[in-house]
């Protein structure tokens, strides 16, 4: 069994999230989410709208997404890897180069982000509304 892994906040669901998930499990068997808590947001400068507990359940009522573990801190990755024998890890290009060093580990693949969505978008055009 092929298992990839892949992190975020997730907030607001939109289809570039749904697009990189499709894509991640589609390189694989197993797709497991490393899910930033609300703590880890903190540390990425992020506030999300939703709990954690709340993107939690949204992402696991997802047909490509098998585990959802929480991202703490940005160490974890190496030992989410190893923990969780994983062959793939994937994130959107916007982080290109950023986690080479996990190809000591795993494969490491940079998937193209989808055009003209994100969260931050969503959250200025409902401004503007
Ligand atoms: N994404 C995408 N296309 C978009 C928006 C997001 O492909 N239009 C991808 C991002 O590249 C990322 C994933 O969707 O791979 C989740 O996006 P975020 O929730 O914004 O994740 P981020 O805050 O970048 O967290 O340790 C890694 C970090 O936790 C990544």
């Amino acid at each position: 069994m092929k298992k990839v892994i892949t992190y975020g906040t997730f907030d607001l669901l939109h289809v570039g999230h749904i697009n990189l998930l499709k894509r991640a499990k589609a390189l694989g068997d197993y797709l497991i989410v490393g899910l930033s808590t609300e703590e880890f947001n903190g540390l990425k400068n992020k506030k999300s709208y939703y709990s954690y507990e709340e993107r939690k359940k949204i992402l696991e009522s997802i047909r490509y997404v098998d585990k959802v573990i929480p991202e703490n801190s940005w160490e974890q990755k190496v030992k989410d890897v190893i923990k969780y024998d994983i062959d793939i890890f994937v994130m959107g290009d916007d982080w290109k180069g950023e986690f080479d060093f996990l190809k000591k580990y795993c494969q490491v693949v940079y998937l193209p982000r989808t055009w003209g969505i994100s969260t931050t978008k969503i959250k200025d055009d409902l401004k503007m509304a």
